[in-house]
């Protein structure tokens, strides 16, 4: 029997090390990073950090150690986070926010992703003994419960200009700054210039086995050092993860358009099938939401059937599902997918 491959549209988390990336990893000049010693990292740091338009950068194991440092390098206990309800700091990061730096949460409304800036300086109350102080402003771009949806360096300017109005740091959750980059057609460094710290992912739709990387001054950098510490997450000879993630950061972002024009294409294909319905659009870098709702299937029936089939998607709500393209999948498979899902919503075979 031939086995079909899988189309594996669940996240751009599953992309696997590129070949260059592997011979990278072997070739590296390794040390014990603890020490500051592994070379490779040092590199990738000075990378990182050169990239954000940064005096400095760490290397971190995943975007959620990266947040969390960079929470804790900023403040704690007994300030307040200005952040959006669908972050994805607050949704998905088992409330680290509050359980391990200590923040209380204020929380901001979010339009798909996109917040107003005039909301933002609501939730900014004024000094008074009852409340916390306001001390963070906290962005995601791209932001992913938004839909992947890229916020503007304009609108970007504008939240950032209501915190520095009111002496508030600003963190940006930029996972996928790279996509934010390259949907607005402009460099990372539009975005990064305006916030005190960035965290962003080599492993996402950089394809990297693994890491993250936060940049800021060096002051913040050497806080969020001894913060990672705390939370064991010193490594060694890290240069083995950094290697891949040098390529991952030179390599990358030039191919990510690609994922975006695959994101458009599949939305495309999905608007015309009965009972699919977009959600959270415009399509803007890599993930496509639709609510099956009008199908009248229960979403895991829906998730398994498709994956019979060899499509393999994420729920992200009991009626919504979320497509992200990544480097494992081209447009052939996209097409292919569109055809898969078109057949299990119909309960038919699949038009050629
Ligand atoms: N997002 C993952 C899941 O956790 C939902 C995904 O598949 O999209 N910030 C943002 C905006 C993210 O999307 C993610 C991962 C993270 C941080 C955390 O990164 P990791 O998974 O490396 O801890």
């Amino acid at each position: 029997m031939n086995e079909r491959r899988t189309i594996d549209l669940r996240s751009d988390t599953v992309t696997l090390p590129t070949l260059a990336m592997l011979e990278a990893i072997v070739a590296a000049p390794l040390g014990d990073d603890v020490q500051g010693e592994d070379p490779t990292v040092n590199r990738l740091e000075a990378l990182a950090a050169e990239r954000m338009g940064k005096e400095a950068a760490l290397l971190v194991t995943s975007g959620t150690m990266g947040n969390l440092v960079s929470l804790m390098a900023h403040g704690g206990h007994g300030d307040e986070v200005i952040i959006d309800t669908e972050a994805h700091i607050y949704w998905y990061e088992q409330g680290g926010l509050c359980s391990i730096a200590g923040y209380t949460p204020k929380l901001v409304p979010s339009r798909d992703g996109l917040m107003v800036p005039e909301d933002i300086e609501a939730a900014i109350r004024p000094s008074n003994p009852h409340f916390p102080v306001p001390h963070l402003l906290c962005l995601e771009n791209t932001h992913n419960r938004g839909g992947g949806r890229a916020v503007s360096p304009d609108l970007f300017a504008k939240y950032c200009d209501v915190a520095r109005r009111h002496n508030l740091r600003i963190h940006l959750d930029g996972a996928r700054i790279f996509n934010a980059a390259v949907a607005g057609g402009v460099d990372v460094t539009e975005f990064t210039r305006h916030v005190d710290s960035v965290q962003f992912c080599f492993s996402k739709g950089l394809s990297a086995p693994i890491g993250s990387a936060v940049a800021g001054d060096r002051e913040f950098v050497a806080r969020a050092r001894r913060a990672r510490k705390r939370l064991g997450g010193g490594m060694r000879q890290a240069g083995i993860v950094a290697a891949a993630c040098i390529v991952a950061l030179e390599e990358g972002p030039k191919r990510l358009h690609e994922d975006h024009a695959n994101a458009k294409l599949l939305a495309s294909l999905i608007e015309k099938i009965d009972g699919l319905k977009l959600v959270k659009t415009p399509v803007d870098t890599n993930m496509v939401f639709v609510d099956v709702s009008g199908l009248g299937v229960p979403t895991p029936r829906l998730v398994g059937e498709l994956l019979k089939r060899g499509v393999r998607v994420n729920p992200t709500g009991p009626q919504e599902l979320r497509f992200v393209t990544n480097r494992m999948v081209n447009e052939s498979d996209i097409r292919e997918a569109a055809l898969i899902l078109a057949e299990v919503t119909r309960g038919g075979r699949p038009e050629r």
